[in-house]
């Protein structure tokens, strides 16, 4: 069950589409209940919703009409939607083209793809990025990234397959060993410190998950020499570092058996990871 209201604003990623391993059976489900809703402010789509690394781009919209054409009518109804690109599916500009044209073919005229957004929520400010730029991983060991990445896939291929959980084990096995999961945490962190943003929201480590951090920040940034308000900037330079309340949010993935994550917030800023249970 969905429970939603008409202000709240819904963020999945992950659902790499193009994979044969993903839950496409849920994804539908999720999207019809959607559907049966009273239409809501936005959907944000957070990245690898689709998943360039097995088949043509073309051949993925194809197969995978049924929903886009659900994720139209979501649309149509008055619910925004915003796409944000992500590692699996960065689309070229003509890829966007294509798109884009697809889209609007089947009815869609209202839809945004863009990198990264700036959600403003209530008084809180939100940076949604599908989050592989806080990545060392992938930036640093491309070649490794790539083969545990087909490593990954396999088993995930299995485990729908057979129906075991081969993934999670292995998977809990290698980032605790590599002490992947914390490393990425500690970049976010770092990357918060220094940002007026009260929050990450984020998707690409399937790891459906919400952390609360307490940061020493300054209380003013440098700004570029223009925006500079001197005065403020004056009184505010000498004054000690406060503590401040920082929040990491992941989507997860609708690929592990278990996960179909998705995160809700609401009006007033409060963000929620929900499970999505048939
Ligand atoms: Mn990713």
């Amino acid at each position: 069950m969905i429970n939603i209201t008409p202000s709240d604003i819904l963020v999945v990623s992950d659902w790499h589409l193009g994979f044969p391993g993903t839950q496409i059976k849920k994804i539908n489900q999720f999207l019809d209940e959607l559907l049966a809703n009273k239409p809501f402010d936005k959907l944000i789509l957070n990245g690898d919703i689709f998943d360039l690394n097995w088949q043509f781009f073309q051949k993925i919209i194809e197969r995978h009409q049924e929903i886009l054409t659900k994720l139209v009518k979501i649309n149509q109804m008055g619910t925004k939607i915003i796409y944000i690109l992500g590692n699996h599916d960065p689309l070229t500009a003509n890829q966007k083209n294509y798109l884009y044209s697809f889209l609007n073919k089947i009815g869609l005229n209202d839809i945004n793809i863009l990198p990264a957004f700036q959600l403003k929520q209530n008084n809180s400010v939100y940076l949604v990025n599908h989050g592989h730029m806080f990545d060392t991983f992938i930036a640093e060991h491309k070649l490794a990234s790539d083969w545990s990445d087909i490593g990954y896939r396999v088993t995930i291929a299995f485990d729908n397959f057979l129906g075991i959980g081969l993934t999670e084990n292995i998977v809990r096995i290698f980032r605790r060993y590599t002490n992947w999961s914390n490393l990425y945490e500690k970049r976010c962190q770092r990357y918060l410190k220094k940002r007026k943003y009260q929050g990450l929201i984020l998707g690409h480590t399937h790891e459906p998950k919400i952390l609360e951090w307490i940061v020493k920040q300054k209380k003013y940034f440098k700004l570029p020499i223009n925006l500079i308000n001197v005065s403020e900037y004056l009184s505010l330079k000498n004054q000690p570092k406060e503590k401040v309340k920082k929040y990491f949010y992941n989507s997860g993935d609708w690929i592990e058996p278990g996960h179909c994550t998705y995160l809700v917030i609401s009006a007033t800023g409060q963000v929620e990871l929900k499970y999505y249970n048939t």
